[in-house]
């Protein structure tokens, strides 16, 4: 059984063990990557030791190790010697063992031994080494294990099953790690359901400032610790002394998987587009990074933090991760680590946008709160529905250009609402763009940019009655943004509303689309209360029954519409939409179209054992169980199986 992997990246930590717990209940292979030339570790716990004690030693490997790589051995005279002298034995390229006698003419006299290191020559290789012995004279054979506290150029995998505790409490190991940084994350999972004797783990951080956090027992469970820490240790509190399973323990992102042959999946995370910009938007975090069940940060506007935060599977899409909060109290958001590229800071951004998902019983009518470390961003005058229920909603929100916030920060979003139970995913950036630059026709996070008017030079207008409009319709600068424009409607006469020549991409409809969206803005001289109007040609998409409020005034708010899939619009149209006003004042940014996911989303899957737990349909509506190659509706969509 080998689902155990402990990555530990030692060009900047090193494990030093810990207490309580046995390696030598580490059942497996150790796997060690000498990532530098001349890396080094630890082959040996019992040092020092006497050569009168001891004749020899000997190392197994599950394969046999390349030359240049090799044993060496030393005692406090070698040590202490920088032409750094020694016994050195070396990989033969074609056994699976590295064995030798001690040298007892080199250790003739200082006959105590204090080093005993596996050391590679060469740069990126990797040995899975199965069992280290020492060899008394009367050739009985000490097992001893790993320092892999000793040596440098190297990362440790532990490919293993199970960790002894010892004692109610067991120290996993404590890491320290001198180039940490805020966004550090360090992420423990359990290979199988933990029992219901572990109860908590605690993790004490550079600070020595101790964190608990409660586990449910039987559950598979993962631990996620974000932040600075240059020294960290992860601690489990059994009920009693008893054996755990240890899926993986990784500082960060493993490399690379595979290398060892071994490494196999305990509830792993698909791969994450963090950092990605497409469109002008950076992608900051999509939670696909995560394991499921990780916990997230609860915020709390004010009073305590109360509420459950976690990264769980996507509502819409079992293989997708998403931010998931439970509210239990009013003010009570999530919190998420951000740090942007190098050199950037929140100034360099004009939008924070994210995705939304309200489930059934989240409750409507509450505020939105935005905040960047203790920086509103945002925060809903008014109490406004915050989007359909059961579908994914699109967020966005204008960073004003005087922003002050760093490079690194903790977002926290959500919504203000005792009832809360909603997702979130895909919180991005949207690059403040030089003059001109315009990303019409990209498509960002399944959204067609229509127009951003950064390449316009006018907009047009059209009245509803056929005659000439009445108002100006103008390319203005954004107001929060002022090297970016926008488009800008004054005056009117109730009829009058924008209007946009659209061609979508080569071979599309309007019927490619499930939802048109813009942003608004409504200068302090807009009429309030009037009725928006949204068409393409003569195809009317949304038109408000009431005389409602459409946003707030000066500031971006995000309108979104579904579009009805009766319609034969083809692939050129106008575009026509607007507040239906007779004072009007406002502006329109950044028009976009919501690509069907039926329509395009044929997704790829790796492989059969993803579709567990899946609805599956043939493509000629058969039910199966078993998928081999082809196409098949999982969950009632159409998925490719490679
Ligand atoms: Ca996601
Ligand atoms: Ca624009």
């Amino acid at each position: 059984m080998m689902i155990c992997t402990l990555a530990i990246h030692a060009e900047d930590v090193t494990l030093s063990g810990g207490y309580n717990y046995s390696i030598e209940g580490l059942t497996g292979s150790i796997s060690v990557k000498f990532t530098g030339a001349y890396g080094e570790m630890g082959l040996c716990k019992a040092l020092p030791i006497s050569i009168d004690d001891y004749k020899g030693f000997r190392v197994e490997f599950d394969e046999a190790p390349p030359v240049g790589v090799q044993v060496k051995v030393q005692n406090a005279t070698d040590v202490a010697d920088t032409s750094y002298p020694g016994q050195y034995t070396q990989a033969d390229g074609t056994s699976t063992e590295i064995a030798a006698d001690f040298n007892t003419e080199h250790f003739a006299t200082d006959r105590t031994i204090t080093v005993i290191n596996l050391q590679s020559n060469d740069a990126n290789v990797t040995v899975n080494i199965k069992k280290v012995v020492l060899i008394k004279h009367d050739n009985t054979e000490v097992q001893t294990y790993y320092d892999t506290s000793v040596g440098y150029n190297k990362q440790v995998y532990i490919y293993s099953a199970d960790v002894n505790f010892k004692e109610q409490y067991a120290m996993l190991g404590n890491w320290s790690n001198s180039s940490a940084t805020a966004n550090d994350t360090y992420q423990v999972t359990f290979g199988t359901a933990i029992g219901a004797d572990v109860l908590q783990w605690k993790y004490t951080d550079g600070d020595n400032t101790d964190h608990y956090k409660n586990i449910d027992p039987g559950t598979s469970a993962s631990i996620t610790i974000e932040g600075a820490y240059s020294g960290l240790g992860i601690q489990l509190k059994a009920s009693s002394a008893t054996t755990i399973n240890i899926a993986s323990i990784k500082l960060n992102e493993e490399e690379e998987g595979g290398e060892g042959g071994e490494g196999g999946q305990g509830g792993d995370s698909g791969s994450s587009n963090n950092g990605t910009v497409s469109g002008g938007w950076l992608l900051a975090e999509d939670f696909e990074g995560f394991a499921a069940g990780t916990a997230i940060t609860v915020y709390p506007i004010k009073y305590q933090a109360k509420g459950t935060a976690t990264v769980d599977a996507s509502p819409t899409d079992a293989d997708g991760k998403a931010a998931h909060f439970v509210a239990s109290d009013y003010n009570n958001i999530m919190e998420f680590s951000i740090t942007l590229p190098e050199g950037k800071t929140l100034k360099d951004y004009s939008n924070v946008a994210f995705d939304l998902y309200r489930t059934a019983t989240d409750t409507d009518n509450r505020q939105m709160f935005v905040i960047a470390d203790n920086v509103t961003i945002h925060q809903d005058t008014g109490y406004p529905n915050q989007g359909a229920k059961e579908t994914w909603v699109e967020k966005s929100y204008a960073l004003d250009e005087d922003i002050s916030v760093g490079q690194s920060f903790k977002l926290r979003i959500g919504i203000n609402n005792d009832k809360g139970n909603y997702y979130i995913d895909n919180i991005r950036f949207k690059e403040r763009v030089p003059a001109g630059t315009s990303y019409n026709g990209q498509v960002v996070n399944g959204w067609l940019i229509v127009e951003d008017f950064e390449a316009a030079t006018s907009v047009d207008l059209w009245d509803k009655n056929g005659i000439t409009p009445t108002g100006t319709g103008s390319i203005v600068a954004n107001p929060t943004a002022s090297t970016e424009k926008v488009a800008s409607f004054v005056g009117g006469n109730y009829d009058t509303v924008l209007s946009i020549s659209v061609t979508l991409p080569e071979g599309k409809t309007l019927k490619n689309y499930t939802d048109i969206s813009f942003m608004l803005y409504r200068n302090s001289g807009d009429s309030n209360y009037k009725k928006m109007l949204v068409q393409a040609d003569d195809f009317k998409i949304h038109e408000d029954d009431n005389y409602i409020q459409q946003a707030p005034a000066t500031t971006w708010t995000e309108k979104s519409y579904p579009i009805d899939q009766n319609n034969t619009i083809g692939n050129t149209f106008n575009l026509r939409l607007g507040i239906q006003s007779n004072a009007a004042d406002y502006l329109i940014d950044y028009i976009r179209l919501k690509e069907d996911p039926n329509a395009t989303g044929i997704s790829m899957i790796a492989n059969d054992s993803e579709m567990k737990n899946n609805v599956i349909y043939t493509i000629s509506g058969v039910r199966t169980q078993k998928v081999t190659k082809g196409i098949y509706i999982v969950n009632g969509k159409k998925v490719v199986i490679k």
